[in-house]
């Protein structure tokens, strides 16, 4: 491929070749296709690198909310966002519980869960996966949600949610 290009080249390139200077003549001949290569290289190594950081990029983006109509609610090692809702009684409730997290998470393998026990409510996400849940709501009350499943699980503060339902 090298000899290719300088062979190619040097027709076109040579002036007046002489005896002696056939040879620096080559020689410079060579630099620019040396240079070619650098910028080839070069291009090709920033739209590489430039794939690699677009990917980290979007990989680092939370997933995006599946069904507009749902109650959305992102799960992360950080706790739930948000951390409260309010729902009224017998409504159909449904909730997009989305996770933030990646599956690089030593604690709980980046799983989250949105449970409350009163209402036999147990549901579980996997790491940046998104999913809509529905659930019928209860009496009038305050309804305490959390997580088990990281950072302490239901007795770390931050892992907990309340749902209000009003009558
Ligand atoms: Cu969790």
């Amino acid at each position: 491929m090298t000899r290719r290009e300088s062979t190619s080249r040097l027709p076109t390139h040579r002036p007046g070749p002489g005896a002696s200077t056939g040879g620096a003549g080559r020689r410079r001949h060579q630099r620019p296709d040396r240079r070619l290569r650098l910028a080839l290289f070069s291009g090709i190594a920033l739209v590489v690198g430039a794939l690699a950081v677009s990917l980290v990029v979007s990989r680092l983006q939370p997933p995006g909310a599946t069904d507009a109509t749902a109650l959305q609610v992102h799960t992360s090692m950080g706790g739930f966002e948000p951390a409260a809702l309010a729902v009224k009684a017998g409504q159909e409730v449904r909730i997009e519980l989305a996770n933030m997290d990646t599956q690089f998470h030593a604690d709980g393998g980046g799983w989250h869960e949105f449970a409350v026990d009163e209402l036999g409510v147990d549901w579980k996400v996997g790491p940046e996966e998104s999913r809509v849940f529905t659930l019928t709501a209860p009496a009038a009350g305050t309804y305490t949600w959390y997580c088990g499943i990281c950072c302490g699980g239901r007795d770390n503060p931050s892992m907990r949610g309340t749902l209000t339902v009003t009558a």
